[in-house]
């Protein structure tokens, strides 16, 4: 241990610890705008800085480690004054058009600056001659808001290992973007959206489709329909203030009729389904029938990475759509002709945590219903706005239900939202269907958590099945290693694109970091304990649908709506 004085307190830290981090220890919040723990710890704001005393140079807090006996003064106009101008130097080359920024009020920069004091700022606002990337169907990157942090670059490299994004030229005319200057949807960029969550501005952000959905609501001639993803429920009320995992369903359900949603389904109910289908494909692989091990196909960012990272692996993936996707289809075809509407009338919208599924909804792939499947995909944060738009109060809204039968959802449906969620499930139904007999424990607490690979060896009837979880793409690219270089025989792998499974998604809630990623891991968990249904074979609305409709897992009609496949 080493002691060090902060603004006259003394603190006791290992050593190495940096001085933001004593700080933070006795209380005291240095401000930074480019650090990220143990992702980007670059010194490259220059917003931390503190005084040490008997050093020449004014040091930045995030990278300086403590020494023994060190005094360090975080306040004096030494300080104050640097960090200003810093700030201040910053806010000159920034577009700060703050009232119609994405980020307004939830913005790092404008939080700091408040902090600091900035009231005039000396240099004349220079804008940006680089325009923004509209390019993809997910995102957009503008950056004349871009204050050159490279916290984007950095989770890109180290968290999910793509560097689709690199810092580009020198000086002042230094631009994060793909190499070459080429646009996002030129460059490997997967869409997760991974790098949006972690923009302490509006330079990074989904390609919105509020005003197509409000424009949808407001045709009469037009039923509207939403579905809503597992991961929403626990993640939208940090939106209105509640605490992080807090499970918001009923007042979702209610704030979506409130919107003027026609029916509001949930994509629960074809996850429960999607268990049927990639059980039953599981089971005939296991037989000899395709390639194993067997890979998830539902996270649309993993899609596009081992699309262009793996192609040659490509049949490893299960052929089935993923929830979202298969919802979309049954709504223009089976809900359609149920409710006697005629699927041009239709719109469908989803509610997911994730910018990948506004690119996959557009996918060629995704249109066996004869129209596109999905027309439109909010985020969460997306929907927070519509709510906020309409002036809903979201904390007064009474708890409602999903309507019937796309809205009737198991437990294992639900935990598709956490990482380990899709396998857990898979495992529920698999075993059972296998065996005939009940599980006795249905929690596979095994394949739960944020350890980056897990692994269960699971008796199922007369075999040892050998399954394995990853989530956030460098885990994901660890686990394909290993699979191709032959040094692992499992038999079933889900991988999750973004870390944490879809509770991390890019289209979640800011801030999603890890104490917030656990929060709403606990609050899945604690949603599938109180279903009545835990099992996705249990879903009585799919047992009809089967009956009505598709006949059986596998079946003609499901081949056709409910599964598709990737060419390399
Ligand atoms: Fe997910 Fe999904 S669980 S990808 O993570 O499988 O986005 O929440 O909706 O489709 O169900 C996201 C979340 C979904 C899908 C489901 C899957």
């Amino acid at each position: 241990l080493v002691t060090v004085k902060i603004d006259e307190q003394e603190v006791q830290v290992e050593k190495g610890t940096t001085i933001l981090e004593a700080a933070k220890k006795i209380g005291i919040q240095i401000p930074t705008l480019c650090h990220l723990k143990e992702i980007n710890e670059i010194g490259a704001c220059r917003v931390c800085v503190v005084e040490v005393e008997g050093a020449r140079t004014l040091s930045a807090s995030c990278v300086t480690p403590v020494g023994d006996g060190m005094a360090v003064h975080t306040t004096s106009p030494r300080v104050q004054h640097a960090r200003k101008l810093n700030l201040e130097l910053l806010l000159g080359d920034h577009d700060y058009s703050c009232p119609s920024c994405i980020r307004n009020l939830n913005c790092e920069l404008q939080d700091v600056a408040q902090k600091i004091g900035i009231r005039d700022i000396r240099f004349a606002q220079k804008k940006s001659k680089y325009p923004k990337d509209r390019s993809t169907a997910a995102l957009v990157r503008d950056p004349a808001k871009c204050i050159l942090c490279r916290r984007c670059v950095s989770v890109c490299e180290k968290v999910q290992t793509v560097r689709a994004i690199v810092p580009l030229e020198r000086g002042m005319k230094t631009v994060i973007g793909p190499a070459f200057h080429e646009a996002l949807t030129d460059s490997e960029c997967i869409q997760c959206g991974q790098c949006v969550l972690v923009c302490p501005t509006g330079a990074l952000y989904e390609k919105e489709n509020i005003d197509d959905v409000w424009s949808a609501l407001g045709n009469k001639e037009k039923h509207v329909v939403v579905q809503t993803a597992p991961a929403i429920r626990v993640a939208i009320g940090e939106e209105f203030g509640c605490a992080p995992g807090q499970v918001s369903t009923g007042k979702l359900v209610a704030a979506l009729r409130r919107l003027g949603f026609d029916k509001v389904f949930d994509t629960d109910f074809t996850a429960d389904l999607t268990i049927m289908e990639e059980g039953s494909e599981f089971l005939k692989r296991l037989k000899g029938q395709g390639k194993l091990p067997l890979m998830t196909s539902c996270s649309p960012g993993w899609i596009n990475f081992i699309e262009t990272f793996y192609p040659d692996m490509l049949s490893h993936l299960s052929t089935c759509k993923s929830p979202q996707q298969m919802f979309g289809a049954l709504a223009k075809t089976y809900y359609a002709e149920k409710a006697g509407i005629d699927p041009r009338d239709i719109v469908s919208v989803s509610i997911m945590p994730c910018v990948a599924k506004k690119f996959e909804a557009q996918r060629p792939e995704m249109r066996d219903s004869g129209y596109q499947d999905v027309d439109y995909v909010l985020t969460t944060r997306e929907l927070a706005r519509m709510i906020k738009q309409a002036g809903i109060s979201f904390d007064q809204l009474p708890e409602e239900d999903y309507d019937a039968p796309l809205g009737i959802s198991t437990g294992a449906g639900l935990i598709f939202g956490a990482t380990g969620g899709v396998m857990e499930a898979a495992l529920r139904t698999v075993y059972e269907i296998v065996t005939g007999e009940q599980l006795e424990e249905i929690n596979f607490y095994q394949v739960r958590g944020l350890s980056g690979v897990k692994e269960a060896t699971v008796r199922v009837g007369d075999s040892d099945v050998k399954v394995a979880v990853a989530h956030g793409i460098s885990n994901a690219r660890a686990l394909m290693e290993k699979i191709t270089s032959g040094a692992a025989d499992y038999h079933f792998i889900e991988i999750m694109c973004c870390p944490g499974g879809c509770i991390g998604g890019g289209g979640q809630p800011i801030p999603t970091n890890r104490e917030v990623r656990e929060k709403r891991l606990a609050g899945i968990y604690q949603g599938d304990t109180g279903m009545q249904l835990r099992k996705s074979h249990q879903n009585p609305a799919v047992q009809m649908l089967y009956q009505e409709y598709l006949g059986e897992p596998l079946g003609e009609k499901s081949h056709h709506l409910l599964h598709t496949s990737y060419a390399p």
